[in-house]
């Protein structure tokens, strides 16, 4: 029999299963072991529980709803803009607020951030694998004064100590609903995660000044600490730092094709996105849901997907994927 002291030691080196990502039919509710449940656009439910995130972007087509799932019991609660949930050492929090109340877009993304890094410092549960951003007119302003740019320069502000050991996976998206909402949702656990990048792009961080002032802060994937599932940040036809093939949505969904299969081969994955690969799409144009549905079934015909109406942060990329990559 192992001693007491021993147990918690083998115990404590184990990593919490993975949370479970999958995509639900519209009328899914929470049960006990949901941690996030995620309804996209202007879907007439609400669900009054702090796990329930009605994301403001619109869907193209069908419209699942997001569930995470984890091992264990969870327990969730809200604290002003922000609400969370924990279980089976994993953390879901989110905060939501106007731009209004904090001057723009720099002021929200600081308060949001200030507020998600404050709660997971003091967290059991503070290594952040994985964050998204959605905020309204994302392109709207020229060179350094486009919103987007404000908004990466506010969130550096805001994140504290806790993202100074290396950024997590992200996505940053542009929503049509009230142009001065911001939304910011994350994933975190009890112990750090593998940040990886990709080598065909040159890591976001240290983007030269033309892209602005404040370089994105964000890693380009995430090995979650058990090392079974990849969490994919928003992938697009970025090559070296550059925008690729601007004005040809084919072109650019092959590009970013490229960069998913090189961020899998250097996150240690089997290759291909199969039906252990639920995915997001962003598309800039309504009218090229077709294209990019066809694109999919012919390239990666059994992987989950649901595709949403966004903005990409770069006003020549027309589309982006994100999502997860289990191991299987
Ligand atoms: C790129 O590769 C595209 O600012 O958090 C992708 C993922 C992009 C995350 C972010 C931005 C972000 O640079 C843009």
């Amino acid at each position: 029999m192992p001693h007491g002291n021993e147990m918690r030691e083998r115990t404590a080196l184990t990593a919490p299963p993975s949370p479970l990502v999958r995509y639900r039919d519209g009328s899914a509710s929470p049960g006990p072991r949901t941690l996030a449940l995620f309804g996209f656009g202007s879907t007439p439910r609400e669900i009054d529980d702090p796990r329930w995130l009605r994301v403001v972007l619109d869907p193209l087509g069908d419209a699942p709803l997001e569930a995470w799932e984890v091992d264990a019991p969870v327990e969730a609660g809200r604290d002003g803009d922000l609400r969370w949930s924990r279980g089976g050492g994993w953390l879901y929090a989110a905060v939501e607020c106007h731009e209004d109340d904090h001057g723009g877009p720099e002021g929200a993304a600081v308060h949001a951030y200030g507020l998600l890094s404050r709660f997971v410092e003091s967290a059991e549960e503070r290594h952040v694998q994985r964050i998204w951003n959605y905020l309204g007119a994302i392109n709207e302003g020229s060179g350094d004064d486009e919103r987007y740019k404000h908004f990466c320069t506010g969130r550096i502000r805001g994140m504290g100590d806790v993202f100074a050991q290396g950024f997590p996976a992200a996505s940053a998206i542009g929503h049509h609903g009230d142009p001065g909402l911001l939304q910011v949702y994350l994933l975190a656990t009890d112990r750090p995660g593998t940040r990886v990048e990709n080598p065909r792009q040159v890591s976001a961080w240290q983007y030269p000044r033309q892209y602005g002032r404040t370089p994105p802060s964000f890693a380009r994937a995430t090995l979650l600490p058990a090392g079974d599932v990849l969490a994919i940040s928003g992938t697009a036809a970025v090559v070296g730092h550059a925008s690729a093939h601007a004005g040809d949505l084919e072109a650019q969904l092959a590009e970013t094709l490229r960069n998913l299969d090189a961020l899998l081969e250097s996150g240690g994955m089997p290759a291909g996105l199969d039906g252990g690969a639920p995915l997001k799409v962003y598309v800039r144009h309504r009218e090229d849901e077709a294209a990019v549905r066809a694109f999919a079934a012919k390239r990666f015909p059994s992987a989950p997907l649901l595709l949403v109406h966004g903005d990409i942060c770069r006003a020549e990329l027309l589309v982006e994927i994100d999502g997860w990559r289990y191991r299987g």
